[in-house]
């Protein structure tokens, strides 16, 4: 890893990345290796394991989330970039650059310990990890947590995660990176992340929700460590829009307890907000977005029963032509019914 280049290069010779998010049985894992770049795959299915890569020679951050699907067997998350990609792991994590964008994947087995400790274990070591590689800048996180919404240690399991991940960024910088806190099945405590060579991440809020750090004390010890959004600005006109994961939240009050379609309903309407051209304008980004121009989109739908009704909203709100995986998955409060986020590139 130490041998790739670290010169000065210019934002505009920044290579291109792109990602994918599609179902199982539409694609190609093989052809797809050889005719690209591969910083990673994730795969969300019920399933162990990756069965379509059995066999294969792979050399880059694999993971896969315990996590049921609708719709399609599993779905696969590809990041791919215009470079070639270069690996390496540290202590169980896996990670990959282009030389400016690193993929970092982690899974760290509980094995009975609270999720404090494997919530500051692990993001003490994404922090070594990143700046040992030179990659310090985080764009965007997904945290999968298993059995989210249950009580361990005398509290929440996710108001135990979010206070160990705090201790963590309180050590490195307390910058808050775009992210997802989702629930997922399985034993392990899984994450992955986007981070960047350069300091050229703008975080970004919604002027209808508290940001999450300021979250009262009644929602956990320690508020939850993201920022709404990260635009990743390559300068030029480019960049990359990470939409983290949204829900029916105004201010830091869940609406509509209940009702699965109107709390779907304020969670796109927080994302028009998040990525409006005057929300933007305010962080000196000059672009506006819509819903229509949301790619790589999850929504996580907690119960079952919900799932035609939130998805007659989404597909109404998102474009035919971008990528949607539906997947079942608690959200980090109990009373929140729907989560979703996407990315614009
Ligand atoms: C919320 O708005 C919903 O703990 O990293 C969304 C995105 C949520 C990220 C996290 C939690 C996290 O508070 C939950």
């Amino acid at each position: 890893f130490e041998t790739l280049k670290q010169g000065n290069i210019s934002h505009e010779n920044i290579p291109g990345i792109k990602v994918y998010l599609l179902p199982a049985e539409s694609i190609n894992l093989r052809q797809i290796m050889v005719t690209q770049n591969i910083l990673g795959i994730v795969r969300f299915g019920e399933d162990e394991g990756y069965p379509e890569l059995e066999g294969l020679k792979i050399c880059f951050p694999a993971m896969n989330v315990a996590m049921k699907t609708f719709s399609a067997k599993a779905y696969y998350e590809i990041w791919t970039s215009e470079n070639t990609v270069a690996c390496g792991t540290l202590q169980g994590l896996q990670f990959s650059s282009d030389g400016f964008h690193q993929l970092l994947t982690v899974c760290l087995k509980e094995e009975d310990r609270d999720l404090r400790e494997i919530g500051r274990l692990a993001y003490d070591l994404i922090f070594q990890s990143v700046q040992k590689n030179n990659h310090p800048n985080i764009s965007r996180v997904w945290n999968h947590i298993p059995n989210i919404n249950q009580f361990g240690d005398g509290s929440e399991r996710y108001i135990r995660f979010c206070l160990g991940r705090a201790e963590a960024f309180a050590r490195n910088g307390n910058i808050f990176p775009a992210a997802t806190g989702i629930g997922c099945q399985g034993s392990s405590l899984c994450i992955y992340m986007v981070s960047m060579r350069k300091d050229m991440n703008k975080y970004l809020e919604n002027p209808n929700q508290t940001p999450a750090y300021k979250y009262p004390a009644k929602y956990g010890i320690k508020p939850p460590s993201f920022a709404r959004g990260a635009y990743t600005d390559y300068g030029g006109g480019r960049g990359i829009l990470y939409v983290s994961g949204t829900a029916s939240i105004i201010g830091s009050e869940t609406v509509h307890q209940g009702d699965a379609a109107r709390q779907c309903e304020t969670t796109l309407n927080n994302i028009s907000v998040l990525i409006s051209g005057t929300n933007l304008s305010s962080y000196g980004i000059k672009k506006a977005f819509t819903l229509k121009d949301l790619d790589c989109i999850k929504v996580y739908i907690k119960n079952e029963a919900d799932y035609e009704i939130i998805k007659a909203v989404c597909t109404q709100a998102f474009s035919p032509d971008k990528s949607i995986a539906y997947l079942k998955a608690d959200v980090c409060r109990n009373d929140l019914l729907v989560e979703i986020e996407g990315i614009v590139m």
